[in-house]
């Protein structure tokens, strides 16, 4: 998403051809399996009318889908709940803070989201929602602008008891992903399997909040390498050459998910080698989760 191009707008040497790739789209999004495996929908829809989603809800699985009021722009969501004590503008300033900054602030459960790939493009996810109060934060932006124009707006969301008599499942994934708060991200199995797949996000800790954003690699990149450069540009001293941040292809991306939060994504990934990456910085602390080493490399064949 614009995470990364707005990331790598701090490294914009460096990475403008990065950032040109990311507005060229990314590829790795799916709808085949999810769609058909009978949650209801839940859909919201955000632009410069408003933020349209319901207001209640009865406690369950969604099958979640964003869209952008404008054709030409895109959207980003999360159904969060907000720490107690602050006021709606600073509700909405955090949200935005988080959506399009990577800061997270103390005190935030980020439930799940998404983000649209590209500019008149949908995209879904399933979640279950438990009885409570949530905020469903929801913002639209133009890619060119790498978020610059992005306006976030809230809605109440209130979930009641379920009293619906259909038995719900748990979606079935072939793919897990693990996040963890020694800021690692564990996927199996490895090779991921080329084609759509269900993938069960999960943040398995506590104390940190995580997202995902996935991009195709050159074959053979180590987690280590990626490391390494992030390191270097942060440093302000980035190694002689293209670097490799330059060669990555956008694929994925799944939103803030504070602990114990699950969110399930389809993903079409063709084969090679990918990497998830956190950009996620602490409340104070100016570098992301990646630089603490929250980056994996992972083969899809
Ligand atoms: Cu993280």
């Amino acid at each position: 998403m614009r995470r990364i191009a707005a990331l790598f707008a701090m490294f914009a040497l460096l990475a403008s051809s990065f950032v040109a790739a990311a507005q060229e789209g990314f590829t790795g999004y799916s709808n085949e399996i999810l769609s058909k495996a009978g949650y209801p929908d839940l859909f919201v829809t955000v632009g410069p009318s408003g933020l349209e989603a319901p207001d209640t809800l009865e406690a369950g699985f969604y099958y979640v889908t964003l869209s952008a009021e404008v054709a030409e722009q895109v959207a980003y969501m999360n159904i969060v709940i907000p720490p107690a004590g602050l006021t709606d503008d600073e509700v909405n300033a955090q949200l935005l803070e988080a959506g399009n900054g990577d800061v997270v602030r103390h005190g935030w459960n980020f439930i799940g989201g998404t983000n649209t790939p590209n500019p008149g493009q949908t995209a879904s996810f399933v979640l279950e929602l438990k009885e409570g109060e949530y905020l469903i934060g929801a913002s639209y932006y133009s890619v060119e602008a790498n978020g610059a124009d992005e306006v976030m707006l809230t809605s109440p969301l209130t979930v009641t008891a379920r009293v619906s008599d259909d038995i719900q499942t748990v979606p079935e994934a072939t793919v897990k992903v693990e996040m963890t708060d020694e800021l690692r991200y564990i996927v199996t199995p490895d090779p991921v399997a080329a084609g759509p797949q269900v993938w069960e996000i999960t943040n398995t800790g506590v104390h940190h909040s995580h997202h995902v954003v996935m991009v195709g690699v050159p074959e053979g990149t180590t987690a280590e390498q990626i490391i390494s450069e992030a390191q270097s540009m942060f440093a302000g001293t980035p190694a002689a050459g293209p670097g490799l941040f330059a060669q990555f292809t956008p694929g994925g991306y799944a939103a803030l998910q504070s602990g114990g939060n699950t969110t399930w994504v389809e993903f079409d990934l063709t084969p090679g080698t990918w990497a998830l990456i956190c950009f996620i910085m602490e409340d104070g602390v100016f570098q992301p989760h990646l630089l603490e080493g929250m980056v994996t490399v992972f083969t899809v064949a």
